[in-house]
């Protein structure tokens, strides 16, 4: 049957105040762009007239400000879900403009399939090809499309000119069964392939709206002295860990977060000789895999977005037969399954917020209050990793901040499944080692200078027990940053002695 053709503003009615619109893409990448807009100026002249209108929000993750930004300042999200990374969302949410719900990726296809937070009314997808028996092929990020897609009511398909048609083969499309029917998921590798190459609803419901709008891919911060040090202690950990038999020799396959610490860790694994040549298995891929995959050091990489800068993207789209040989897309439910991250001993690195002497991780909320971004896959890669590391400079805001506190203001990946701490100033290896000495391990490997004497004098303050804690300055450096701007003016409340 013949796809019904339409504008964007023309789109943007067929979304009512209070509908649940699930967006397609994951980061920036694969997220739709002017459906979204217009979206966000209906929203304006609805206010403008006296109407409420306002939609909840389901996302593969971040994304662009096209999505993010305009909806938020349109005052048209009712609710958000999950990870986001916008400016202005960030102040809306901490403000309770917006309301909030932070997951891990990994879940929100099946907890949206499960019913858990009600219908979606309308999906928008961007493609970079749709046909006439409803076949939709994504651009450079999948993130919850096939789910959203086979539910909504409605899917307008953002048919995006700018990504090349010749994308199709790139992804690999699969939704697993609900529970009590759900079986293995088959990937055994990072190249292993169970799905289709695109997603596929009734055409009936497909209205699609035709662009060329650019990637909204921003760079990556040059690599400095901080991330560089950071980058080459994750190298050398690795090389250690080889030397004594941890790791097997061939590697094995790397998962790294979001940002510049992460694009730089993984551009300094690549330039150490001594690591083999690898695979990723990760959610982002970043600038870096794309140079290293270029320079022979990344043999493949399955990911859920090309989350690239744009002369990255045009790179790839330039030699799209070498980078289809070397790529796959798929939903954040299967790039982030702990399942396979378990089975294939996927090395997870991903970036703290702050992280305690015991080696709890905050990696959301800046004093415990003011969400930053969220979980995001962190947490599903970290409780089911091989070794699981966080890297994190030692100090934030020109040395004002300690990454390393006494107790985390916020907790999203406990000392259970926290097994290796790295900053510039060394590798906190956690394993087998008791509270305490855990402690001691990250006091003096991975602190700043500065801190090191406040925080052995915390230690010492602590209370018998199996964790030397002390409840009456476990928040001291926080109360310090609150009361001065700077986390070295704490005072300690209560001296064991
Ligand atoms: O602020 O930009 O104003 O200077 O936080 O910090 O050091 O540039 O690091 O960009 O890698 O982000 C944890 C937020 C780190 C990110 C986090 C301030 C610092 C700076 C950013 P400025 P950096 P990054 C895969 C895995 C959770 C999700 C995740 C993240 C800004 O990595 O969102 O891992 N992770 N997903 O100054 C106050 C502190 C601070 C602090 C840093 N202790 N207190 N501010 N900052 N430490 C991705 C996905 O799931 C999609």
């Amino acid at each position: 049957m013949a796809l019904k053709y339409m504008t964007a503003q023309e789109a943007a009615q067929l979304i009512n105040h209070n509908d649940n619109v699930g967006f397609s893409g994951f980061t920036h990448a694969g997220c739709p762009k002017v459906v979204p807009a217009a979206l966000a100026k209906r929203a304006e002249e609805e206010h403008a007239k006296g109407n409420p209108f306002k939609i909840g929000m389901f996302t593969g993750a971040s994304t662009g400000d096209s999505i993010d930004g305009s909806l938020t300042r349109a005052h048209a999200i009712k609710f958000r879900t999950p990870y986001q990374t916008n400016n202005d969302m960030r102040k809306a949410i901490n403000s309770g403009d917006i309301k909030y719900f932070d997951l891990h990726l990994s879940t929100l296809a099946q907890d949206i399939r499960y019913g858990f937070y009600g219908n979606v009314d309308v999906a928008i997808i961007e493609a970079c090809d749709v046909t006439e028996s409803g076949e939709i092929v994504p651009t450079c990020g999948v993130g919850i499309s096939p789910t959203i897609a086979r539910l909504a009511k409605t899917v307008v398909v953002e048919l995006n000119n700018w990504h090349p048609k010749a994308l199709r083969g790139m992804h690999d499309i699969v939704e697993p069964a609900a529970p009590p029917y759900r079986k293995e998921i088959h990937v055994e590798s990072a190249r292993d392939r169970i799905g289709t190459e695109c997603i596929k609803v009734d055409p009936a419901k497909i209205v699609v709206v035709e662009c060329n709008s650019p990637n909204e891919g921003g760079g990556f911060a040059p690599v400095d002295e901080i991330t560089t040090r950071i980058g080459e202690n994750v190298a050398n950990f690795f090389i250690r860990e080889m030397a004594e038999g941890r790791m097997p020799k061939s590697f094995l396959p790397v998962q790294s977060g979001v940002g510049n610490i992460a694009n730089a860790v993984l551009a300094a694994m690549g330039e150490s000789k001594e690591i083999p040549d690898f695979e990723v298995y990760t959610e982002v891929i970043q600038d870096a895999v794309i140079g290293l995959m270029e320079a022979g050091r990344v043999k493949f990489a399955s990911g859920c977005s090309l989350t690239v800068s744009n002369p990255c993207i045009e790179k790839i789209y330039k030699n799209l037969d070498f980078f289809k040989k070397k790529l796959v897309l798929r939903p954040s439910e299967i790039t982030n399954n702990p399942e396979v991250a378990r089975k294939i001993g996927v090395i997870a690195i991903n970036t703290a917020l702050e992280a305690d002497i015991f080696g709890n991780i905050n990696s959301t909320h800046v004093t415990g209050n003011k969400m930053m971004n969220g979980i995001g896959g962190s947490a599903d890669f970290t409780r089911s990793a091989y070794v699981s590391i966080f890297v994190t400079p030692s100090v934030a805001k020109g040395g004002c901040i300690s990454a390393f506190v006494p107790m985390v203001s916020h907790h999203d990946h406990t000392e259970h499944s926290v097994k290796v701490i790295i900053s510039e100033y060394g590798v906190a290896d956690l394993r087998g080692k008791c509270p305490a000495e855990r402690a001691q391990c990250i006091i003096e490997n991975c602190v700043h200078p500065d801190y090191r004497p406040l925080l052995r004098e915390y230690l010492a303050s602590g209370e018998n027990g199996q964790t030397p804690v002390n409840l009456y300055n476990a928040f001291a450096f926080h109360e310090a940053f609150m009361e001065t701007g700077d986390m070295r003016s704490v005072k300690w409340r209560k001296n064991k002695n």
